[in-house]
């Protein structure tokens, strides 16, 4: 049978990283099948494109990913694929929470032959099984022999081919340049990021996060050697096709358990493993100088930090006491020694912001070193507990905010400013961070730091801004190199100084574009 796993595209971006689920589910898929990835992302469709792809290649069976913002695309596109008579299965955290509504349980139309709960690695050759016998049921969970909840281990993660994977999609180096880019240094002909985890599961069970009801609070690991070797079939691959290539550990908090995150860096070390890579960590295990060392021996470059707010009030509401405040300049300072830089990441129009939220949160980071700040809005996303606590106070108002998704827009009432004054909290974050002045200052800022990394934060900083307005033509783009050509000619004057642009390799970005792509993919998480 050939089967086709599909993730919508995410209705604001091009996606630069592919979706994990869809390699290791390839991975696990028993012998005997053929299986077709599609990034709606990196390979845009539509509802006849799909339905024609799957009759042209003669598809048996359809797995769909999605999380909530994607859902009604989803759907949509699931619609398509039955109506040719083509069954579909969905996945992911969405219809784990909401398996009534993709079934059509729920009153409305049925979008899916089968819904595949929670994580999916031990039921996805049982469901490839019973489709291709016709037989698909319902619902499959993750339960063991005695109907318990079984959750994988990890401890037999399986071998992602990556050697041979056809990743034609993901690659981010236009096919024009590609030649020529091959040349460059070790080569650029191809760039890719590249999700791997070591990890799942977080127990801190903040009242916003899916994370702790999906993977439950039991923290599982991989191997350290499973993830070595993993990492060297990467290294291997881009290096075998002229290429780079960077890592995002997708674990929700990598160093959630110091100890084993330390043994695991210093066995990266050890192999020779170590490539450019970017993780989310919650700021409070970054106070562990040894920890930041690893980090950056490893090739650890941008480290995602879920701030959230600079108001512990609101952190305490949403049970992220944990985060404090106060130590945050000194967690970015240990970072930025070791030239290891943060995306950090806030939500507005929690329960205690009021109007002016965005400009004091501004204040603090201008006092920081530079990094990449993100801007969302509180989400209640299904069955998490805001969501319930919400739903309960009467606050939702659009409770089924998924099935009409819209960009950085609020489902409830704030409780000290209104919907409005929270989006534009919102905006004047995202204005104001990525003005021509903030990026000349965060250029600035770093006058003592090689060009290479002032260099660096600068084309960051320019593609994040460029995602959140929307600058797909090339006049829009013409138009911010043009506000911010001040600051452009000083690092070329300083390039030409310095003669790097002849060719000194040291004074070239440490690593300019893998930081710029993966930061641009961490952008996405603005959403909150
Ligand atoms: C990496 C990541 C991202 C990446 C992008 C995604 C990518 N290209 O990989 C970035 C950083 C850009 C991102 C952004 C966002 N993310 Co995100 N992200 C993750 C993260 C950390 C890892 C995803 C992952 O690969 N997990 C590992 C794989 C193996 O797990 P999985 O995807 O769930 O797949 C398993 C099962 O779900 C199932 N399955 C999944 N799909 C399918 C399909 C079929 C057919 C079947 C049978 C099974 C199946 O099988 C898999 C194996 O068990 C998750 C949290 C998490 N730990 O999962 C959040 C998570 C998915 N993100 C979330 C959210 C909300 C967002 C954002 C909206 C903002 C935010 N607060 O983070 C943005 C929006 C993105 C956008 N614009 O598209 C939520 C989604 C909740 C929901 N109900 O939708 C999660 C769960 C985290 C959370 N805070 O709650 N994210
Ligand atoms: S927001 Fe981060 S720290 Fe909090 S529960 Fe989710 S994954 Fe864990």
């Amino acid at each position: 049978m050939k089967i086709l796993l599909y993730n919508p595209d995410n209705g604001v971006t091009r996606n630069f990283m592919p979706h994990l689920w869809m390699f290791l589910l390839q991975a696990l898929t028993p012998s005997g099948h053929e299986v077709l990835l599609v990034d709606g992302n990196a390979q845009p469709m539509d509802e006849a494109g799909i339905a024609r792809f799957v009759r042209d290649n003669n598809i048996g069976l359809v797995g769909i990913g999605a999380m909530t913002r994607m859902i009604a695309k989803a759907y949509r596109m699931a619609d398509a694929v039955r109506a040719v008579g083509v069954p579909v299965v969905m996945g992911g955290p969405h219809v784990t929470e909401m398996a009534d509504e993709a079934l059509g349980r729920d009153g409305g139309r049925r979008h899916a032959d089968a819904v595949a709960l929670g994580e999916a690695d031990a039921t996805w050759p049982r469901i490839v099984a019973d489709a291709a016998r016709g037989q698909l049921k319902d619902v499959y969970a993750p339960v063991d022999d005695f109907g318990q909840e079984s959750k994988p281990s990890l401890k037999e993660y399986p071998v992602i081919p990556w050697q041979s994977i056809d990743l034609k999609q993901f690659n981010l180096v236009p096919k024009a340049a590609t030649a020529m880019l091959q040349k460059i240094g070790e080569g650029w002909g191809t760039f890719r990021i590249i999700p791997v985890e070591s990890g799942r599961g977080c127990p801190y069970g903040c009242e916003f996060c899916t994370v702790t009801g999906f993977f439950g609070d039991s923290i599982r690991f991989r191997t350290n050697e499973s993830v070595v070797n993993e990492l060297l079939l990467l290294k291997a691959r881009a290096r075998g096709e002229k290429g780079q290539m960077a890592v995002f550990f997708i674990d929700d908090n990598f160093a959630i358990n110091i100890k084993r995150t330390k043994s695991l860096l210093r066995d990266i070390i050890a192999a020779g493993a170590q490539c450019h890579w970017v993780a989310q960590i919650s700021a409070n295990l970054l106070r562990d100088e040894e920890l930041v060392d690893l980090i950056a021996a490893s090739g650890g470059k941008w480290i995602f930090i879920g701030m959230e707010s600079i108001d512990p009030a609101n952190l305490k509401d949403v049970n992220k006491g944990f985060n404090k405040p106060g130590e945050y300049a000194a967690v970015l300072e240990r970072l930025a020694q070791r030239n290891v830089y943060a995306i950090t990441s806030f939500i507005f129009g929690m329960d205690n912001d009021t109007v002016g939220a965005a400009e004091r949160t501004l204040e603090q980071v201008r006092t920081w070193p530079p990094g990449l700040p993100i801007f969302g809005l509180l989400t209640p996303l299904p069955a998490t507990p805001l969501y319930k606590r919400l739903e309960k106070a009467g606050r939702l108002t659009r409770p089924k905010h998924w099935q009409e998704f819209i960009p950085f827009a609020m489902a409830h009432t704030p409780l000290k400013m209104t919907i409005d004054e929270a989006h534009a909290e919102v905006k004047h974050g995202w204005d104001q961070a990525y003005s021509p002045e903030a990026l000349a200052h965060a250029v600035d800022s770093m006058k003592d730091q090689p060009l290479g990394y002032r260099l660096n934060i600068f084309i960051a900083r320019l593609c994040f801004r460029g995602i959140y307005f929307p600058m797909m033509g090339k006049m829009a783009w013409v138009k911010v190199i043009a506000q911010n050509r001040r600051t452009i000619f000083k690092l070329v004057r300083e390039g030409f100084k310095a003669g790097a642009w002849r060719g000194a390799p040291a004074r070239v970005p440490a690593v300019p574009v893998p930081a710029v792509e993966a930061a641009e993919a961490i952008v996405q998480g603005a959403e909150g």
